[in-house]
């Protein structure tokens, strides 16, 4: 198994019994005679399937009898736009939906409930997206390179569209749709102008030629300067008229092109992209100018939130609250505003965002990232669904008790029209597409959370083990443990207890906690664990840079105080004594060595749990798998030794007894980092 199937393997269900079963109500698949491109697209997903998983070729036409399965677009109110129910009526098996893609999801849910060993008798199923705009940004570049990326190079083949259209986007589209993504931003934020083009525009329009029959529209990620850099204005200034016009017919253009277009995100006045300050206009008149120029057509406008000021004074965790938070209200209604997870960027373990709950009148598109910038790469093993969980469920207290992210993000929390929800795509031209067989599980479990963030990491992980990996009970049972636990241990062996931003320079990987010179200082690791002879952590209380009074005061109570603070959070916001006693029992020195150490042996953990898997998975995959947990294995160890030897350095306090002490030097590892970092 080389992993290209994904998830939609349809490997033929083991039981001679469970296959006579489900055929008794899978004996035909009707659909309209005038069905739409989705409709159709949707039988053939299910035929596909079914036969696949059953053993027999299944019809689809027209209704024979009792015994069949038929796809019905039906009004339903309480259903939404894209939602579906899947019941038994008069002996046939119904999936209705009050539009094509609602039958379509309908049908992958069908699907997806026979693959995880359930039956078809008296099914009965109905699921509507919590969150309306459902997105994987892809960070890919027209030349082909994926910032980012750690699974070869972009699928998206730019010099060979508009006329080759290679059958992979079809199976991309596939994927997204039976986990209900239906949104696709083509390039990286850090944007080419080239897209914009007529030239590219052509290839955007085929690319979405593809995704139309499952329900994805496409998207593009914009270079503010294209009406200087394309359109030859002496200005991009948003209030200038001229740019107005440009930016308004290049609307047009894109529409008449791609008439059901999704819009636009953009990096603005961020890390070096050009924005709308640069003419002394704030972000809100950049992205309502965008907004206005959309005019009549049906799309939105992303504007991210990560921006950070350029002379790198302050706390930079309080940087995009400063400049965002007081822009609420004007924001004009086809506007979201995208914001990352966490303050800082996509770290192994942050506090929530501050402006999720002090935006109340601006809708916010949640950012997580699936590509494991900060995550060991696709080396190592982590199930980001924990990660993106945490960060769902964490209370902002906005609206007292029980306002959660979750709940800002959906729209719930202050009645939104509109909501969105992005995951940074760790997708590339990789035969298996993650690079890491198991990073499928990370898109797999996005996509299920963007249509039900109430769904469990753990429920998530069981269906997409039996649907991806084996159906054999202890095997599965193993495997979901295996992905539940992996996160918190990268966590233990890179960054315990709130450390963050403590990875190699530039390419983000490996461990460099010494690192004290950068081009800014919050480039740095010094800048963020400020280990000195007294303790280690960030002061974000009071008495430091007071970042914690961004959030609201049961927030700040509990985080603020180091008795109640969190020891998953406890670096973030203090400087704490080395010697300082935890709820734990044991000092700060003792417990931090300790989690870098134990962290460390469950890597071995998981290469026994995986090894014990071996007869119920495909051995290609399996040792493909095993190979990985091999690097990770050595490098947690590089992790640990590298962290531990450096604070050591700094706090001069002897390891807990116990603990052996690595048997390379501090400058050892120095040398093996400085080696990394050339290559
Ligand atoms: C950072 C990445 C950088 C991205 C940036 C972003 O290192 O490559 O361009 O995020 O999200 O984490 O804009």
């Amino acid at each position: 198994d080389d992993g290209y199937r994904l998830w939609l393997k349809y490997d033929q269900l083991p039981e001679a019994s469970q296959r006579k079963a489900a055929l008794r109500n899978a004996r035909f698949i009707a659909v309209p005679a005038n069905a739409s491109a989705t409709l159709q697209t949707a039988a053939r997903e299910l035929q596909t399937g079914l036969q696949a998983l059953l053993g027999q070729a299944v019809p689809v036409g027209e209704a024979r009898g009792k015994g069949g399965i038929m796809l019905t677009v039906a009004p339903d109110v309480a259903l939404g736009r894209e939602g579906y129910r899947v019941t038994t009526q008069d002996g046939n098996i119904r999936i209705s939906g009050p539009t094509d893609a609602g039958v379509l999801y309908g049908s992958f849910a069908l699907l997806r409930h026979l693959q995880t060993g359930q039956s078809l008798a008296g099914i009965n199923l109905s699921s509507q997206p919590k969150i309306q705009y459902r997105l994987l940004n892809h960070w890919d570049n027209p030349n082909g390179s994926v910032e980012r990326g750690y699974a070869g190079s972009s699928i998206w083949k730019w010099q060979e569209l508009p006329e080759v259209l290679d059958p992979r986007y079809q199976d991309y589209a596939r994927a997204n749709a039976s986990i209900g993504i239906n949104g696709v931003v083509l390039n990286n934020v850090n944007a080419s102008p080239r897209l914009l083009t007529a030239e590219y525009l052509r290839k955007v329009a085929a690319l979405a030629g593809v995704m139309r029959p499952y329900g994805i529209r496409v998207y593009l990620s914009v270079f503010w300067a294209a009406p200087k850099v394309l359109g030859g204005l002496p200005t991009s200034d948003p209030l200038d008229p001229q740019v107005k016009r440009w930016w308004a017919a290049k609307m047009d253009e894109i529409y008449r092109a791609v008439p059901d277009f999704g819009g636009f995100v953009v990096k603005a006045n961020s890390e070096g992209e050009p924005g709308p300050q640069d003419y002394g206009r704030n972000h809100a008149q950049g992205a309502n100018m965008l907004a206005e120029a959309l005019g009549q057509h049906d799309g939105i406008v992303m504007w991210r939130a990560f921006v950070y000021k350029a002379d790198g004074s302050g706390d930079r965790f309080k940087e995009a609250y400063q400049e965002f938070q007081p822009l609420d209200g004007q924001f004009t209604p086809k506007v979201l505003v995208q914001v990352k997870n966490g303050p800082i960027d996509f770290q192994a373990r942050e506090p929530f965002h501050p402006l999720f709950g002090k935006m109340p009148r601006t809708p916010l598109v949640l950012e997580v990232q699936l590509t494991q910038e900060y995550l060991g790469f696709a080396t190592h093993l982590v199930y980001l669904a924990p990660l993106i969980k945490e960060c769902l469920e964490a209370d902002t207290y906005a609206k007292g008790r029980g306002s959660t992210v979750a709940k800002v993000v959906d729209g719930s929390l202050d009645q939104h029209r509109i909501s969105g929800i992005a995951g940074v795509a760790n997708i590339g031209a990789d035969r298996n597409w993650t690079g890491h067989p198991m990073g499928q599980a990370n898109w797999y479990a996005f996509g299920r959370l963007a249509w039900d963030h109430t769904l469990t990491a753990k429920a998530i992980a069981q269906e997409w083990t039996h649907m991806t990996l084996t159906q054999e009970p202890k095997a599965v049972a193993t495997i979901v443990a295996l992905l539940e636990q992996s996160r918190s241990i990268y966590v233990r062996y890179t960054t315990p207890m709130g450390l963050h931003h403590i990875m190699g320079q530039t390419l983000h990987y490996g461990p460099e906690p010494w690192l004290a010179k950068s081009a800014r200082p919050d480039w740095t690791a010094v800048y963020y664990h400020r280990a000195d002879a007294e303790g280690l952590g960030f002061d974000r209380t009071a008495q430091g840079s007071n970042a914690l009074s961004l959030y609201y005061p049961p927030v700040q109570q509990q985080w603020g105080t180091l008795a109640t603070c969190p020891l998953n959070y406890l670096l973030w916001f203090h400087h704490v004594p080395w010697d300082y006693k935890l709820s734990t029992g044991r000092t700060l020195w003792n417990e931090l060595t300790t989690r870098y150490y134990t962290g460390a042996d469950s890597v071995q953990w998981m290469q026994q749990q995986w090894a014990q898997v071996q007869p119920a998975v495909d051995p290609a995959l399996h040792a493909d798998v095993t190979a990985r947990l091999h690097v990770q294995q050595r490098e947690a160890l590089w992790w640990r030794d590298a962290c531990v030897l450096y604070f050591q350095s700094i706090a001069r306090r002897p390891l807990p007894p116990g603990l052996p002490p690595p048997t390379r030097t501090l400058a050892d590892i120095k040398e093996q980092v400085d080696t990394y970092q050339l290559r």
